[in-house]
């Protein structure tokens, strides 16, 4: 976007919002807008409050303004372009030039003014999903408020009051305004130190969101109900999606929000972890149990923490296996098992590309290139140091080093594994497999497995030891 685009699109929310509030009198903040799908580094925040700043996997946060105590901010409901993954641009509507929206970051206690403009072909809205606020700031069109005209700008303004992890999304036409894209985060961090709130050095945030886009186009099929084919971490689908980098030791916390139409159980390797909070806020300790996994349904929040203390890089994803690949068939029959001899030969002579899947493995479709046509990616894609990754969609790795300097998010590259650390292969003898048999075995006739290997000491309460 130019500066020209720039001014003309600042100008006409001003011209639009004049009348609309007495709050609009001072003049609305300039929209900022980002162009860059790339994970921004954490604004620190130049004036109110001071917090510890989240990152964004993949996405920004909004800039402000202080204007007589109350944060400002201008959000721009627009068309935008959004790479889901390098080869492929995607047509979505979002705020202030990216799918999602910036991240919102406030205090509990602020006083935050949201200028909304609305450069979308039809009416909108913005509820603020999990705020505690005034009836008439909830955004729900005709329940809440009129509709935001074609054109015009409006103004929400409420105290964050309560600290926690949150959402915004359009409640008008949603159906339709949320397949396209537009959601976007918002953080309300805690005003003073919170009993239930720890501090954390590396503080990560996306939504959890999917798209239906044929290959070859742009544009999502907006009336898809379940059967979307691109699972994305914020808009974005492995390999596009950034890892996220932090310093042995650090205390983590990394936030999801759901705006998909199912669950997602999401998955991190080599850690253990604690739900911190959900869309209610921070949970008691007494409710905490460790996990390494956790499902966020449905327009849920989940805030999960964990000291990371494992060099390396770890896998974090969801575990529903389809939602780790790019676009794909389903109509697809199985041919496990099936005798398909010739057959593959006599279908290669019309279908050059054709496999058979569960006969050779799938990753296999990353070493071959094969013909896609543009605007689509590989159902599993990405190198890692010791080969194809074979996975897509909704995919990330969480790398963790001990040299990672405080506050430095910049990717590290690969790790480098010890020596001898690494599953390798067995170049002994392999012995002839036995067949399991509980006679034989007490008969002592298993090779390797005598009678003896089966006894042992048990103790009981007040006895001595038998023999068993
Ligand atoms: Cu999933």
């Amino acid at each position: 976007m130019d500066r020209r685009q720039f001014i003309g699109r600042a100008a006409l929310g001003a011209v639009a919002a004049a009348g609309v509030s007495k709050a609009a009198l001072a003049g609305l903040p300039e929209p900022v807008i980002q162009t860059s799908p790339a994970t921004a580094p954490p604004l620190l925040p130049p004036s109110g409050r001071p917090y510890n700043p989240v990152v964004t996997l993949n996405g920004w946060t909004a800039p402000w303004r202080m204007n007589n105590g109350v944060k400002e901010f201008h959000l721009v409901a627009e068309p935008v372009e959004r790479e889901i993954a390098p080869g492929m641009v995607a047509r979505l509507w979002g705020y202030n030039g990216q799918s999602p929206g910036p991240t919102i970051e406030v205090v509990e206690g602020d006083r935050v003014r949201l200028f909304v403009t609305n450069r979308l072909p039809e009416a909108t809205s913005i509820h603020w999903h999990g705020q505690r606020l005034p009836n008439g700031m909830d955004g729900v069109v005709g329940l809440n408020q009129r509709a935001i005209p074609v054109g015009k700008t409006y103004v929400y303004e409420f105290i964050a009051r309560r600290p926690g992890t949150f959402m915004y999304h359009p409640h008008a036409d949603e159906m339709v305004q949320m397949a396209m894209g537009m959601m976007g985060f918002w953080v309300t961090h805690p005003r003073t130190r919170h009993p239930l709130i720890s501090e954390a050095q590396r503080d990560f945030c996306f939504l959890l969101n999917a798209y239906d886009i044929d290959p070859g186009s742009l544009v999502p099929k907006i009336n898809t109900m379940l059967d979307f084919n691109l699972w994305t971490f914020n808009s974005r689908a492995f390999p596009g999606v950034d890892s996220m980098n932090v310093r042995l030791g650090d205390r983590v916390r990394i936030r999801v929000g759901n705006l998909t139409m199912t669950n997602h159980p999401i998955h991190l390797h080599g850690h253990e972890f604690e739900v911190t909070g959900t869309d209610g806020g921070p949970t008691p300790p007494g409710s905490r149990w460790p996990e390494v996994t956790t499902d966020i349904a449905v327009g849920q929040m989940r805030q999960i923490e964990f000291i990371a203390d494992e060099e390396g890089d770890w896998a974090f994803h969801c575990h529903k296996s389809h939602h780790t690949m790019n676009p794909m068939g389903h109509d697809v029959p199985t041919l496990i098992g099936v005798d398909h001899r010739g057959l593959v030969g006599r279908i290669q002579q019309v279908e050059p590309e054709y496999m058979m899947m569960g006969e050779r493995d799938m990753a296999d479709m990353k070493e071959m290139p094969m013909m896609l046509p543009e605007q689509t990616l590989e159902m599993m894609a990405g190198f890692g140091p010791h080969g194809p990754i074979g996975m897509g969609g909704m995919f990330t790795t969480f790398k963790v080093r001990r040299d990672q300097k405080p506050g430095d998010y910049a990717d590290p590259g690969w790790y480098a594994q010890p020596p001898g650390t690494q599953a390798f292969e067995w170049q002994g003898e392999l012995p002839e497999p036995a067949r399991f048999s509980a006679e034989r075995l007490n008969a002592g006739e298993v090779p390797g497995l005598r009678r003896s290997a089966l006894e042992m000491q048990v103790r009981k309460p007040g006895s001595g030891s038998h023999q068993h």
